[in-house]
């Protein structure tokens, strides 16, 4: 067990905001168009319905708080720079998407879900039911043993469910946004045995501070705020017949969990790991609810 970093990682500790802003822009904009809920496709009316209604609520705001030039420029110059710094995505998921993913999940029986964030990559390489997720020989944190079944709302256990994980390494660092990390390092996907059930071998997160260098980072120091998310695990649970559910789970006595950035913390999604010999041990039931 470790936190600390040793000289032999040859990780970049100054990843630059713009290039993990860069490549989330980049990543954003294949999803688009190799996927089917391609952007650009939402209907005239409801597009000049919302667009009218969000322009009226900023020209709202500046009328009763009498912005000034002064305010107005400075809010210019820095819609120009999150843009430069490709933080469009990060900015949208951290104070957006939470409400976002509030109206989009109303409806479900099942498991929580919250955001998935900026982070996220399809395609990470296939484990079995308990198998290890990709890492370096010299990874450092907690060993933690993640186990658990999916079921159906109705107690059905799905066989063959899958489980997408990805998480930060020790530094906060996802692997193919920041430089320097082995290609899926902290990203794997375990088909679940024909109970359901799935035991994934990986490290405890740390908690994580969202890029302070760009953008986001100069809004939340102007603004006196703190640019810290708890330490969470990222998932995605599917099986044939029920809808996905994208979720992050979270570790007790965070200092963070009461004040996420990116408000996506919910009491559903805590945790409780057991300390094993040798790391923690925790214990998860994903319930997913069936095609509409
Ligand atoms: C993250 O890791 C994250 O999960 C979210 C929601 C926003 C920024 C970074
Ligand atoms: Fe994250």
């Amino acid at each position: 067990m470790t936190n600390t970093v040793d000289a032999s990682f040859n990780e970049e500790v100054t990843a630059k905001a713009a290039e993990s802003g860069a490549n989330a822009s980049a990543r954003f904009r294949e999803r688009m168009t190799t996927s089917g809920s391609r952007a650009g496709v939402v209907d005239t009316e409801r597009v000049n319905y919302l667009a009218s209604k969000a322009v009226k609520a900023l020209n709202d705001i500046i009328l009763e708080d009498r912005v000034s030039y002064e305010e107005y420029n400075a809010l210019k110059a820095w819609l120009i720079r999150v843009g430069e710094d490709g933080e469009w995505p990060l900015f949208l998921d951290v104070w957006l998407e939470h409400s976002v993913e509030e109206v989009a999940n109303e409806h479900r029986e099942g498991s929580k879900g919250t955001i998935e964030g900026p982070y996220y990559i399809e395609g990470s390489p296939e484990l079995p039911w308990n198998g290890t997720i990709p890492m370096r020989e010299d990874e450092p944190g907690t060993p933690m043993v993640f186990s658990g079944q999916v079921r159906a709302v109705d107690g059905t256990p799905l066989s063959g469910a899958t489980l997408e994980l990805w998480h930060a390494d020790d530094l906060g660092f996802y692997s193919q946004f920041a430089p320097g990390l082995p290609e899926w390092n902290l990203r794997g996907t375990w088909i679940a045995d024909d109970q359901g059930r799935f035991e994934i071998h990986s490290l405890q997160p740390a908690p994580y501070q969202i890029p302070t260098d760009g953008a986001c980072g100069q809004l939340i120091e102007a603004a006196g705020w703190h640019a810290w998310r708890p330490a969470h695990l990222h998932f995605k649970v599917s099986a044939p017949g029920y809808q996905l559910i994208t979720t992050q789970l979270y570790f007790p006595g965070d200092p963070h969990n009461d004040d996420d950035i990116a408000s996506a913390v919910k009491p559903e999604l805590m945790l409780d790991p057991q300390p094993v010999e040798g790391g923690v041990a925790v214990k998860y039931d994903f319930v997913l609810d069936p095609e509409a």
